[in-house]
């Protein structure tokens, strides 16, 4: 199996699916989580994490004098954890080039809308500005440009002209959990393969 992290800095819903995929009862997943790594303390997803036996860590970004030195941390203990493949779960952090770099085809995001469109920190406001009727969820790998690395999974669902940002978010939601275990199983099992001209390579 391979050994997967999960870096979040929130509520965690997308590690609890993420959980739940992989700890399932005769359980056929390629993939197992050995690790959460938290950039701030006290936050549900930390919990998440204590109930299901998995080991987390808080490394918080605003002790570390750079970027670089905060993302190095988090090297650092994924390397020590033996792992093999990192999820960004709600983790609300930019990566350096050279984090990036270091996974390579080994890095996976959630984003809650159908990449390219609405990229960035406020999908779900975006969206409703925009008028769209149809918005979705996409799990891709990460590139050192934001939301932009090659797409994995989408899943798509319609806009409602009585949406809020929280009715639409919840709605996307429901999705971001099927979708991430999914695509996380692609990698895992070698499926889905990231290649250097930057594009996915499907076996099978
Ligand atoms: N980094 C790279 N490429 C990617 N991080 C994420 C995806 C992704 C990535 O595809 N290179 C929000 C970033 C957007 C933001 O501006 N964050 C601030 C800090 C805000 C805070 O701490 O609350 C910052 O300086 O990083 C994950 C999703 C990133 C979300």
């Amino acid at each position: 199996k391979k050994n997967v992290a999960v870096l979040i800095s929130g509520s965690g819903t997308n590690l609890q699916a993420l959980i739940d995929h992989t700890q399932c009862p005769g359980n056929k997943s390629s993939a197992q989580i050995v690790l959460v790594i938290s950039n701030k303390a006290n936050v549900k997803g930390l919990e998440r994490a204590h109930k299901a036996g998995i080991p987390s860590l808080v490394i918080n970004h605003k002790l570390y004098k750079s970027r670089e030195e905060f993302d190095d941390a988090v090297h650092e203990e994924l390397v020590h954890a033996n792992v093999d493949l990192v999820c960004l779960a709600g983790f609300m952090r930019i990566l350096s080039g050279s984090f990036v770099r270091k996974w390579t085809g080994r890095i996976l995001n959630v984003h809650p809308s159908l990449l390219p469109s609405f990229k960035g920190a406020n999908a779900h406001k975006l969206v409703l500005e925009s008028g769209v009727r149809i918005s979705g969820c996409t799990v891709h790998f990460v590139a050192e440009e934001i939301d932009s690395g090659a797409i994995l999974v989408q899943k798509s669902v319609p806009v409602f002209t009585s949406d809020t940002e929280a009715s639409l978010s919840e709605r996307v939601k429901r999705l971001e959990h099927i979708a991430y275990p999914s695509a996380l199983e692609m990698v895992a099992s070698d499926k889905a393969v990231l290649q250097e001209n930057g594009k996915v390579l499907w076996k099978e």
